[in-house]
């Protein structure tokens, strides 16, 4: 395929404010569909939302009622409660990418996200892999990460999708949140030739092991860096989406961005509230990185990466 813009994806970054703990799934939903809207009528192809988009981030709380658990977590995906969506999502003919809480019929809880190409079908499911957090509370803390006590670990690794027509048959992958951070998780999809990853997130504007040092400066340019960093290194667009504010006390970062595959940021989020982005997303730039710096078949030496699938903590030299 050539360079003639043929391929250039309209993508969408919907930013959400906050979600307080209190707040009616129903209404939370008006909201995704009021962004859905929105970046439908600034033409949008495909629209990524948040982590978590439908709920608070509830993994900052020690909650032992499991009712008052199960009730941030989706039994199917589409169901219902969310149908609306889905059928806006639809109507509009846009795709979109959906962070939710998954509990299976067999009671098992994951951090999970969507797919759905623009005639509504499903086109991917991913399992965050990465969860970071603690098991039991720490006291110390004013606010906890308890990721690993409510979400099982992803299990279906990091697979890419051929995204339709409608989605000018761009390979995508997902991500949710703390996976960003890790490059391992980015050239897993580098290899399956990804042009464009949707990763939404809830990240802490204060540090969340505690201590002074990391603020929400630091932790918004953080955000930007893996974003950048990644995209380059995997000739990848990338859109980084924001559940962002002040979520019942607890301060969450913005910084939504897309970024060209060149690891430039296009555009960025400017509030910390509901907020659209968009940019002209040309999937054949992921070619020149692909083909040359990062051509991956000429250049890696896979012979000698052995240790990052074989350990996972830090062995020194005696
Ligand atoms: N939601 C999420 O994954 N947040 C993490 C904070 C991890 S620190 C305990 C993040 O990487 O932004």
């Amino acid at each position: 395929m050539t360079n003639d813009g043929s391929r250039v994806l309209r993508v969408a970054g919907a930013q959400m404010g906050p979600t307080s703990r209190h707040d009616p799934r129903a209404r939370t939903l008006g909201r995704l569909i009021a962004l859905l809207d929105r970046a439908a009528d600034d033409g949008g192809a495909l629209v990524v939302f948040p982590e978590l988009a439908l709920t608070t981030f509830f993994p900052r709380w020690l909650i032992t009622d499991e009712r008052e658990l199960d009730a941030f977590f989706e039994p199917a995906m589409p169901n219902p409660a969310v149908q609306p969506l889905f059928d806006r999502a639809a109507a509009r003919r846009v795709g979109f990418y959906l962070g939710y809480a998954e509990r299976t019929t067999d009671g098992r809880r994951f951090n999970s996200s969507i797919l759905v190409a623009p005639d509504g079908a499903t086109i991917g499911h991913y399992r965050k892999v990465h969860l970071p957090g603690f098991v039991e509370p720490r006291p110390q803390l004013e606010w906890q990460q308890l990721e690993k006590r409510y979400f099982a670990y992803g299990d279906l690794g990091f697979p890419a999708f051929r995204g339709p027509a409608s989605l000018k048959g761009a390979i995508l992958g997902m991500m949710i949140c703390n996976d960003r951070r890790w490059p391992e998780a980015w050239r897993v999809l580098g290899l399956q030739g990804v042009e464009l990853v949707c990763c939404g997130y809830n990240t802490a504007g204060f540090g969340p092991y505690g201590g002074e040092n990391e603020d929400m400066a630091l932790r918004t340019f953080h955000s930007e860096l893996v974003a950048q960093a990644n995209a380059y290194m995997n000739a990848t667009w990338a859109v980084s989406v924001a559940k962002a504010g002040n979520e019942d006390g607890a301060a969450l970062i913005a910084g939504s961005c897309i970024v060209d595959p060149a690891g430039r940021i296009v555009v960025k989020s400017e509030t910390l509230d509901d907020e659209v982005i968009v940019a002209d997303c040309d999937l054949d730039a992921c070619r020149h990185g692909k083909q040359n710096m990062f051509d991956f078949a000429t250049h890696r030496r896979p012979m000698h990466y052995g240790p990052i699938t074989a350990q996972t903590g830090v062995r020194e030299p005696g």
